[in-house]
This record gives structure tokens, sequence and C-alpha cells, in this order.
């Protein structure tokens, strides 16, 4: 009966498939006993192991379009930049808002969109509150959350009040009813399409990025790796898991910040 389960306590030269550990750990220079921790983890040939140890942006990201509302977003916020409307984004005081907003507003500005943004003090509390709705000037007609935004509901009311368009980005869990608002992306959403749930308030900042590009067919560049870098921060900053789309993420934002 053959099987492919091995035992962990196996010496690693004792492994029925010791020359293919040592083989694959040459070909991608890692110690053999990483190599053979990562075969027993299932990593048994070169394509798992390449995308693995060496993601890929073109390749290993989700695709952005996936996650509910982001088509109709992406349409909005073209249509802002091309008709010059005045953007705001409202981030957060912490680490996963600041560098949500940091690389939206990099994007954006990129894209030649007329952008500002907002974060809030602590001492304002978290999240786009009615008073900070209400100080937003008559000239902004749309406004994006990061990494806030799920739970602004008195927020939304003002905004339909003042005529404002608003698209919330975020990834915090949703207890109450969705926000009432222009788009909602959310990866933790009930009726989610989106493969990876446990992104950071930069992590779903990036994907918006991501389908910005896409949807303008422009390359990725080196900007848009520096946006990787800013999601990294947040994504660590903010403990997220580092599997699955955030790996791929650290993993491509750590390499630029140590090239
Ligand atoms: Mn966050």
């Amino acid at each position: 009966m053959s099987h492919n389960w091995v035992p962990h306590d196996i010496p690693l030269e004792q492994h029925p498939n010791y020359p293919l550990i040592m083989y694959l750990s040459r070909q991608f220079l890692i110690d053999p006993i990483i190599g053979h921790y990562l075969y027993l983890h299932g990593f048994n040939n070169e394509e798992k192991l390449k995308r693995f140890l060496e993601p890929n942006i073109a390749e290993d990201l989700h695709d952005p379009f996936l996650m509910n509302d982001m088509k109709k977003a992406v349409i909005r916020i073209i249509k802002a930049i091309k008709q010059k409307e005045k953007i705001l984004i409202f981030g957060d005081y912490d680490c996963d808002g600041i560098t949500s907003t940091s690389l939206l507003y990099l994007a954006l500005r990129q894209f030649k969109g007329e952008v500002t943004y907002r974060l809030p003090l602590r001492s304002e509390g978290y999240g786009l509150s009615t008073h900070a709705m209400k100080q937003i000037g008559a000239d902004i007609s749309l406004v994006i959350t990061v990494d806030n935004g799920t739970s602004s509901h008195e927020a939304m009311m003002v905004a339909k009040e003042k005529g404002i368009d608003v698209i919330v980005t975020d990834h915090h869990e949703i207890l109450g009813p969705y926000p009432n608002c222009y788009a909602f992306i959310n990866p933790n959403r009930h009726d989610n399409k989106y493969p990876f749930t446990s992104l950071s308030g930069a992590g779903v900042a990036l994907k918006m990025v991501q389908a910005l590009y896409l949807a303008a067919k422009r390359k990725i560049d080196v900007e848009f790796h520096s946006y990787l870098e800013l999601a990294t921060l947040g994504t660590i900053a903010d403990l997220m898991p580092i599997i699955d789309e955030n790996r791929v993420i650290c993993s491509l934002g750590l390499r630029k910040m140590n090239p």
C-alpha cells in the first residue's frame, strides 16, 4: 500500500524522498532543514515551492473585482477623476489606517485625481463620525473611507444630506446592517465573493488600487511596489495572519523594503 504520509520525526537523511528534498533545497537556495519542513507541509515540487517562496504580483494576487461592489466603486472613482471632482480619503489613526490612507492617496495622485485626506485624532475616536462628515467642505463630492466606515451609519445619513457619495473600504467585522453608502467593500460581508477574508485595511485599499490599475490597463509599476510596501506595514501592524494573499503582499513588500 502506498501513501504520502510521512511522520514528522523521520530524520531528513532517512526520508524516502531525500534526494528530491536535497534537490529542491538547492534549487531554491534554502537550508535542507527548511526544505524538509516545507516538503512535509506539501511543498513537494518546484511549482509549489516557487509559488510559496517567490510570489509573483501578476499571478498570485486574487482578482480584485471578485470583491463585492468593487466594480461600482472603481467606475465612480474614474468618473470623479475625469470630472476633476474633489475626493477625500478618511482614514484612521493607527498604522493600518495611516498606511491605507497613504497608499490610496499616492495612487489617486498617480491617476491625477484631486485628492485630500483626513485622519482622525485618537481623541476624536475611531471611524467616520457625524462630526467629521459635517466638517467636510462643500467642494468634496466623494469620500472614500479606508480601514473604517463599516459601522458609520449616522455619518452616511449626513453624507446623503450633503450630496456626498461615500465608498466604504474596510476590513472590520460587520455587526449591524451594511452602511447605507454608494459602495461597500469589505471582505467580511456576509455575501462576500472574495476568496480571502483576512486582509488588513491597507490590504483592502491595495485591492482597490489594483482594481484601478486593471481598469486603466496600467502596468504594475514602481509605484505599485510602494503601495505593496505600505500594505505590508498595515498587514503586519494589524496582526493579520500571514497566509494566502497577506503572505504574497508581505513577501513582495519586504523585498521592496530590503532590495
Ligand atoms: Mn485595520
